[in-house]
C-alpha cells in the first residue's frame, strides 16, 4: 500500500533533520517494510524541498552505486540518484569542518557539466552531446543510517547518502579525452590509497549520465543546462576523520584535494 503523503513528509523531516544535525536514525524500512523505491524517491524530493525552502539551490544530480566496487561495498546492486545543492559544493583545496558529519567517507568520481538540457529517453551519444565539459570530483558521503547499513529504499530516501562534493578546477572538453578509460588514484593521509579507472563507472561515465536521464524521464523530470552530474564512485569509499587530507589525481584531468579540519572552530568558540 502506498504511504500516505503525510507519512512521506514525516520521513523527509526525519532524514533532513538528521542530515542537518549530523545525527543517525534507524533505517526507515524497519518501521515501513513495504516502502517502495518510488515512494523513497518521493521522500527524497520532499527532503530536498525542505533544503530549497531554506534557500539552497539545486546545482546538479548525482548517480550512486554505478561501479561493482561500490555495489559490493554497500550490498546494494541497483544504481540510484540523488540531488546536489549549492550548500554541498566545496572548492578545490577546501578545509572542511567535520562537526556536522557522523561517519564521513570519501570516494573518487568523474563529473560532467551540461551545456544543454538533457531529456530522457536518450542514448549515450546524445547524452554526451549535451555535455560541455568533464572534470574530476571527490564526494563526501555521510549516511544517516548507522554503519551505512541500508536497503535500496532507505538510501534513496536519504538522498543517496550525500553530504559534500569537491570539484576539480579544470573543465576539459569530453571530445579531447578518453573519458571511459582514465586511471584514477585517490591518496589519503596515512598512506591509504584507492586505485581505479573511470571504466569502472558503468563501463563509461557517460553511461551513468544516460542512465540518470532515463531514470529521471520515468518521473517526468530532466537535466538542465549548467547542471553538474556526479557519475558515481569508481572505487570503494574510504572513512575520513578530523585532520585527514585527501587528494585525487585522474589521468588527463588533473587533481583535486581537500583537508578535514582537525577541530571545529564553532565549537571552540562555544557557539554550538
Ligand atoms: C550510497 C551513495 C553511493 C556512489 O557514488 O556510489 C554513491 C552510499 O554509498 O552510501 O554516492
Ligand atoms: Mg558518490
Amino acid at each position: 500500500m502506498p504511504l500516505p503523503l503525510e507519512r512521506s513528509e514525516g520521513l523527509a523531516v526525519l532524514l533532513d533533520g538528521a542530515a542537518r544535525d549530523g545525527r543517525r536514525v534507524p533505517q526507515i524500512t524497519i518501521d515501513h517494510a513495504e516502502l517502495s523505491v518510488d515512494e523513497a524517491y518521493a521522500i527524497q524530493e520532499a527532503s530536498i524541498n525542505r533544503r530549497l525552502a531554506r534557500g539552497e539551490r539545486v546545482v546538479g544530480m548525482k548517480m550512486g552505486l554505478t561501479s561493482r566496487a561500490k555495489m559490493r561495498q554497500m550490498g546494494v546492486y541497483t544504481p540510484i540518484y540523488g540531488h546536489l545543492t549549492d550548500a554541498m559544493l566545496e572548492s578545490d583545496g577546501a578545509l572542511i569542518a567535520m562537526a556536522h558529519f557522523s561517519q564521513p567517507r570519501v570516494e573518487p568520481e568523474i563529473a560532467f557539466v551540461l551545456g544543454a538540457d538533457l531529456h530522457g529517453p536518450t542514448s549515450t551519444a546524445q547524452a554526451l552531446g549535451a555535455v560541455s565539459g568533464v572534470c574530476i570530483a571527490l564526494e563526501i558521503l555521510d549516511s544517516r543510517y548507522a554503519d551505512f547499513a541500508f536497503t535500496l529504499p532507505d538510501v534513496v530516501a536519504d538522498n543517496a547518502s550525500s553530504a559534500k562534493f569537491i570539484l576539480g578546477n579544470r573543465l576539459v572538453d569530453a571530445n579531447n579525452v578518453e573519458v571511459g578509460c582514465l586511471g584514477m588514484v585517490m591518496t589519503l593521509a596515512g598512506g591509504r590509497i584507492e586505485v581505479g579507472s573511470s571504466a569502472a563507472i558503468c563501463e563509461h561515465p557517460a553511461r551513468s549520465l544516460t542512465a540518470l536521464a532515463n531514470m529521471l524521464a520515468v518521473r517526468g523530470k530532466h537535466l538542465e543546462a549548467g547542471q553538474i552530474v556526479l557519475t558515481g564512485g569508481a572505487t570503494a569509499a574510504v572513512p575520513i576523520r578530523r585532520g585527514d587530507w585527501v587528494r585525487l589525481e585522474v589521468e588527463s584531468l588533473g587533481t583535486v584535494s581537500f583537508r578535514c579540519a582537525d577541530s571545529d572552530p564553532e565549537t571552540r568558540a562555544g557557539l554550538r
